[in-house]
């Protein structure tokens, strides 16, 4: 046992020397980026993350990784949640310089963001919620104005002294020279960190950011859980994981589709210029028959296609309604058992939907979007509830480009 310790022992002592002379001892010459991920939940945030990480690429400075952002019911301030409690920092410098909202604090702002110094960006004026504040002669971008643009900078202390309005530029670095006029307007000489009071990045995440999901990886403590729960809780075999998105916020969200040809996600199922068809009402909130109908297909198909790794179980996910009962009494005759976590974990569903051997999501949802894009950079795949439409199935054309 002795070795084993000396080994880990090493191996700490090697990787401390590496992030000494990696990431937190010099200045980045060419800046940095920092933001608010200010809008959304999980979902909403994990894709500005992936947008706000080639941007930083793009002007080559140095991403802060921010913490995530999370409300608590009867809870008026958000809450900061380190950005490593649930992901890993180390596979995104192979993609990027990047380090934690909590390291450059501690270790680079006095030298390299004075409190003097902090200006944040915002594209142009944003009125405050207070009258008061408003003053015509000084527009501001409000930065720390409401919930949670307060409580996330207050996390580290941080108060602006003035504002900068960066418009007309903008972050779509992919088509566009944009990111040369960013530096070309803001040298990192003169403005070592930029500060966002939103991501710099749009929503949904663009085409050519979603493989970016590979550097986003679960931590052990996650990797962990979700190994342990497959292993300990399902049975043996292939197991099928569903998103279930029915909580009262999501009927609300999904009145949308009437007047929308996009919605949050949707362009993971329709394609980001409906390439693959409009929105409609069952790709947003299936009915408990069609969820059924749908499983029960799916199940079947890879019977049929796979016979030697056929699904044994459903792992529910679901902000509000499981359909634990529903679901048991529906499939139990085929054999399968339905299973959930024991106590919500919005985090621990994400990573183990994300191991799962098929994964049945909704198409709208940005938190079933980061389930797909973990899901790709694998090869695994990845269905939506409604989708294709079932009035086009029986048009063949829909089904051949499928
Ligand atoms: N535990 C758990 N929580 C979920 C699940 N689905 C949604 N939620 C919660 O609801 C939030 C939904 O907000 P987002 O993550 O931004 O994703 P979205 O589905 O696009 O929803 P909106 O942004 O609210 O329109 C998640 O972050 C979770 O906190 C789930 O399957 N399990
Ligand atoms: C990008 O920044 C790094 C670190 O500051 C620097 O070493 C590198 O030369 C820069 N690359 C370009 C293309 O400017």
């Amino acid at each position: 046992m002795q070795w084993l310790k000396l080994k880990l022992c090493f191996i700490f002592i090697i990787s401390i020397s590496i992030r000494f002379s990696s990431g937190n001892s010099g200045r980045d010459p060419n800046g940095y980026i920092t933001y608010c991920p200010c809008m959304g939940r999980f979902g909403n945030q994990a894709d500005h993350f992936l947008g706000s990480l080639a941007f930083a690429k793009a002007l080559n400075r140095t991403l802060i990784l921010p913490p995530w952002v999370e409300y608590r019911q009867g809870e008026l301030r958000s809450r900061q949640v380190p950005f490593n409690a649930y992901f890993e920092v180390n596979p995104l410098l192979e993609y990027h310089r990047v380090l934690t909202m909590a390291d450059f604090m501690w270790h680079l702002a006095d030298d390299v963001w004075p409190e003097s110094e902090r200006v944040s960006f915002c594209y142009m004026e944003r009125k405050s919620l207070q009258e008061e504040k408003n003053d015509p002669e000084k527009p501001n971008c409000h930065a720390k104005d409401g919930n949670p643009f307060g409580p996330f900078w207050d996390t580290f202390h941080i108060d602006f002294v003035k504002s900068e309005f960066y418009g007309p530029l903008h972050f779509d670095v992919h088509h566009s020279a944009v990111a040369a006029k960013w530096q070309a307007k803001y040298p990192a000489e003169t403005w070592p960190v930029l500060a966002f009071t939103g991501a710099p990045a749009s929503f949904p995440v663009q085409l050519e950011n979603c493989p970016l999901q590979k550097y986003l990886q679960w931590n052990s403590r996650y990797r962990d859980a979700a190994r342990d729960f497959i292993k300990e809780q399902l049975p043996r075999g292939a197991f099928l994981g569903i998103h279930l998105r029915n909580g009262i916020d999501w009927v609300r969200a999904c009145e949308h589709v009437k007047d929308s040809q996009h919605l949050f996600a949707s362009p993971q199922c329709l394609g980001y210029r409906n390439e693959r068809g409009n929105l409609y009402p069952e790709l947003c909130m299936p009915s408990k028959e069609a969820i059924v109908r749908q499983l029960k297909r799916t199940i079947k198909n890879v019977r049929q296609t796979q016979p030697n790794n056929e699904i044994k179980s459903v792992f529910v996910a679901s902000d509000s309604n499981h359909m634990i009962g529903e679901l048991n009494s529906a499939l139990s005759r085929m054999g399968i058992s339905v299973h959930k976590l024991p106590e919500d974990d919005p985090y621990l569903d994400l990573a183990i939907l994300g191991q799962s051997n098929h994964f049945i999501g909704n198409c709208i949802s940005s938190y079933s979007a980061f389930v797909k894009r973990e899901r790709d950079t694998h090869g695994f795949p990845t269905y939506f509830w409604g989708f294709p439409n079932e009035k086009d199935r029986h048009q063949p054309k829909v089904h051949e480009e499928l």
